[in-house]
């Protein structure tokens, strides 16, 4: 193969068939380079006003190649990225060959999202920066928040996961816990949402298309994966009998490295993403055949793996290229952690000494085959040894109840992608139901139920009775939620591993969601207490006296009123919306899925609208509210999408309605994000966490509201239930059917039609929006939603339509005593230092990982 590069010259001397990178690709340096410096690998620019400008101007003119004059905003946000980089650099290479050196166990999540939020903000404030930068760019005639407006977040996720899974790397990083976080570099993240007459349109989210200053390509890392053919029995110079898998294609998987800074403890963690290139091997075989086209479709159909996230958040669609995505990033993170954090000369049968892999629910379960695959076809390991080692390397987050959303791959599919895998599966599959048959002999449903493959509709691997069988532990996301696994989604398997399941509720960073997303609130709280809380959030305890005294709660309400007016000047700008003023904020932010029930916070503002202008009420007998909205739905589900469109029409109609005398305003802005949330929550006074008991598993936005300083309605739901108990009954607005009350219901047969006919004020509703009134006289518009509600509705929202009502009507009470109420949100503050995701990490690592941290 000739490799002659097109310029004879570099700046070396090397002839170009010296070069390392000829043909193969190459792991790392031949040699390893040393000097006696090492210890100093970067220098950290000055802590200093002056030492940042000059940096500054430095990345300005060098790397964007433009003077301060010309340069243009997406310039100056490049450049103080750039610049905020080299502050972190030499702590990231630090950590890194610590890490490496140091041979201390470490987690290596795998999660198939991280949505993380823009990162500037973070950066900042973990190397100590905000001010510094502040006032250089003042100096330079630079405003820091504009640069921060300049960013776009990278939104490598769907909603709670990926938002849970990149509070988790922020905590494991504050906490100097040695981990890793593994994922896919999208190159279209969630969509962006747009509203075309009040239905969703969905845009392509090209968050990279203006640079992308937080990532590090590592080409010369790259991995290739491996997809298709068969296999073949062969045996071995020592006469055993294997399996070698001879592949039909491959793709190179090129690692991107980001940064996860630490809170101000100088260390630096790396999440590693992977994106897809075409193999050069693949390339050149078709080039070969003259086809030039084809290879460079080649190119193409390589490159699509990593091309889109999916945006399903809960009903799975089945498709190849999903399962193509999940297999290449685990493969690639596994061979990864192999190759270049252990070493050529690691004892495999030790890995479990080093490292466990943590399935953020079944996305990444592949892994399970692959590392078996590893272990049998390339290191010789014989199958009790592999699975010896495999079983200790694994452990499983299950995120959700509904059994739709547990994901299933045809063996079809399965086999065709990867026949190899699928082999293993059978073969770890026979061995399971074996021990089942040991334990409960003669108990064959059982052993149909528990199977990790299921024959019906069609023959499927079923991922979370893989994950559980690998799996050391198995956790849920929220106490109720773990029980529920316990006792139904996994019951045969906490009958045969008790052992096995655990807890670990869920948590979100501080350092996102309260001190950058709230410095006002912040700031009043480091004057009252120190600034200890940013890192032991249950500090937040301190404050208890403080809602019996007056003068914290003034403090506290002008915070509050400086978050409304900050999100009333935005969405201004970002929406054309504008939040009336002195209106209590009442907040729903989340994907739109039937189960978190939107419709039934949309009910309620469509029953006030009915009481008032049917002269049931008047005006002034309702509290001035400002109901916002926030919510994605899936591109598919028309259901959700349906809703979306019947708030929009709702929110133009009562918007516009002078009978209402501006008291009850709904702003539906479009493209929720994790941006929109840090302006958002903290401006809330309420926060509706209203999915119907025994559905959400956790909820993560729910602790984010309680800790600034949001009062909840909400049902006896995933964490809800751990909030209610720590701030007490007298702060939460309790309603709806319990979990087994739900199940009661649902066995004695639920009848959505009776609560219709027996509730005038729900009858009302329904009417009026099958009136026609909210679609300019068409009364079908709404019909799929209005007679989903009437003949199904799965979630019940007729049925605890009443005790939602009437909880609302406690919430106006609350309200008008403005200083109960400012008591009680600061006790649901004070209260909920709890939901740390540093507690959650600590929880991790004694239940599930084993780990201590490194200092
Ligand atoms: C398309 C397949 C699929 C299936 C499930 C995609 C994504 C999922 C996730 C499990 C959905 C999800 O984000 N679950 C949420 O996880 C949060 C973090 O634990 C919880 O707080 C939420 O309650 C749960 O809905």
């Amino acid at each position: 193969m000739n490799t002659m590069p097109e310029f004879a010259h570099t700046n070396g001397a090397m002839h170009a068939d010296e070069s390392p990178q000829t043909d193969h690709r190459v792991l790392g340096p031949a040699n390893k380079p040393t000097h006696p410096m090492a210890l100093a690998p970067v220098a950290t620019p000055r802590h200093s006003v002056d030492g940042f400008v000059q940096e500054f101007l430095h990345e300005l003119n060098t790397t964007q190649g433009v003077t301060l004059s010309a340069s243009t905003i997406n310039d100056q946000y490049k450049a103080l990225a750039l610049t905020v980089r080299n502050y972190l650099m030499a702590r990231w290479l630090e950590t890194t060959r610590n890490s490496i050196k140091s041979k201390s166990k470490a987690v290596a999540y795998l999660s198939a999202e991280y949505l993380l939020g823009r990162q500037l903000g973070n950066a900042l404030l973990a190397a100590d920066l905000a001010d510094i930068a502040q006032e250089g760019l003042k100096q330079c005639g630079i405003e820091l928040w504009q640069l921060r407006a300049q960013e776009v977040e990278p939104g490598l996720g769907n909603g709670g996961l990926g938002r849970l899974a990149a509070c988790f790397i922020d905590s494991l990083a504050t906490m100097n816990v040695p981990s890793v976080g593994y994922g896919i570099r999208y190159e279209y993240g969630i969509f962006r949402q747009t509203f075309v007459d009040g239905r969703q349109v969905e845009q392509p989210d090209t968050w990279l298309s203006l640079g992308s200053p937080w990532e590090f390509p590592h080409p010369e890392a790259a991995v290739t994966i491996n997809f298709g053919g068969t296999t073949e029995k062969y045996t071995d110079e020592d006469g055993r009998e294997r399996t070698r898998w001879l592949p039909e294609w491959d793709v190179q998987a090129i690692p991107y490295n980001y940064m996860v800074p630490g809170y101000l403890n100088g260390r630096v963690n790396t999440l590693r993403l992977w994106s897809a290139e075409a193999t050069r091997a693949f390339d050149l075989q078709i080039f070969n055949s003259g086809d030039y086209a084809r290879a460079v479709r080649a190119q193409t159909f390589a490159e699509n793996i990593s091309k889109v996230l999916y945006p399903e958040d809960s009903t799975p669609q089945g498709k190849e290229l999903r399962l193509q995505q999940q297999y290449f990033f685990v493969a690639a993170s596994i061979r990864d952690f192999i190759n270049q954090v252990l070493g050529e000369d690691f004892d495999l049968h030790n890995l479990s000494d080093r490292i466990i892999f943590q399935l953020n629910d079944t996305h990444p379960v592949i892994g399970v085959p692959e590392l078996m695959r590893v272990l049998i076809d390339e290191e010789g390991f014989g199958w009790d040894e592999a699975w010896e080692v495999t079983s200790k390397c694994f452990a499983y987050t299950c995120h959700t109840l509904l059994p739709e959303a547990l994901e299933v791959w045809p063996t079809e599919l399965l086999g065709r992608l990867l026949p190899r895998h699928l082999e293993i599966i059978y073969a770890i599959n026979d061995r399971f139901l074996e021990q089942v048959r040991d334990r409960f002999p003669g108990d064959e449903v059982r052993v149909g139920r528990m199977s990790i493959i299921a024959e019906y509709p069609e023959r499927a691997v079923r991922m979370a009775h893989l994950a559980s069988v690998a799996a050391t532990k198995i956790n849920g996301v929220a106490e109720l939620h773990s029980q529920l696994l316990r006792d139904k989604v996994l019951k045969d398997f906490a009958d045969l591993w008790p052992e096995k399941f655990t807890n670990v509720t869920n948590g979100v960073t501080p350092r996102r969601f309260l001190r950058m997303a709230n410095y006002k609130l912040s700031g009043l709280l480091t004057e009252t207490i120190g600034s200890g809380w940013v890192t032991d959030l249950e500090r937040l305890r301190e404050l208890e006296p403080c809602a019996d005294d007056p003068e914290f709660r003034e403090k506290f309400r002008e915070v509050k009123a400086f978050n409304k007016r900050r999100l009333t000047n935005l969405l201004r700008a970002r929406d054309g919306i504008d939040l009336p003023e002195g209106h209590m904020l009442d907040v729903m932010v989340k994907r739109l899925h039937e189960y978190k029930r939107q419709s039934l916070k949309i009910l309620h503002v469509i029953s006030l609208y009915e009481q008032v202008i049917s002269g049931k009420i008047s005006a002034d007998e309702i509290t001035p509210r400002t109901v916002v909205f926030g919510a994605k739905a899936a591109p598919g589900y028309r259901l959700a999408k349906d809703t979306i469109h019947l708030i929009n029409k709702v929110a133009s109609v009562v918007n516009e309605d002078k009978r209402l005398d501006g008291r009850l305003k709904v702003a539906f802005p479009a493209n929720y994000n994790v941006t929109l949330a840090e302006k958002l929550i903290p401006a809330a006074d309420l926060s509706e966490q209203i999915s119907l008991a025994g559905k959400e598993a956790s909820g993560t936005g729910n602790m984010k509201f309680a800790l600034n300083g949001a009062l909840t309605i909400g049902t006896d739901d995933g964490a809800n239930v751990e909030i209610r108990e720590l701030v007490g009954d007298d702060h939460f607005f309790l309603f709806g059917m319990t979990e087994p009350e739900v199940e009661a219901l649902q066995a004695k047969g639920y009848h959505p039609g009776e609560y219709y006919q027996n509730n005038p004020q729900l009858k009302a509703a329904v009417d009026l929006i099958q009136s026609g009134i909210f679609s300019g006289g068409d009364r079908g518009t709404f019909d799929s939603l209005t007679s989903s509600w009437l003949y199904h509705d799965r979630f019940m929202v007729f049925a605890d339509f009443d005790s939602y009502i009437a909880a609302q009507k406690k919430v106006e009470e609350k309200y008008a005593d403005q200083d109960a109420w400012t008591r009680s949100a600061i006790l649901n503050m004070a209260r909920t230092g709890y939901f740390s995701s540093d507690r959650s990490m600590r929880d991790y690592m004694t239940r599930i990982w084993n780990i201590t941290p490194d200092f």
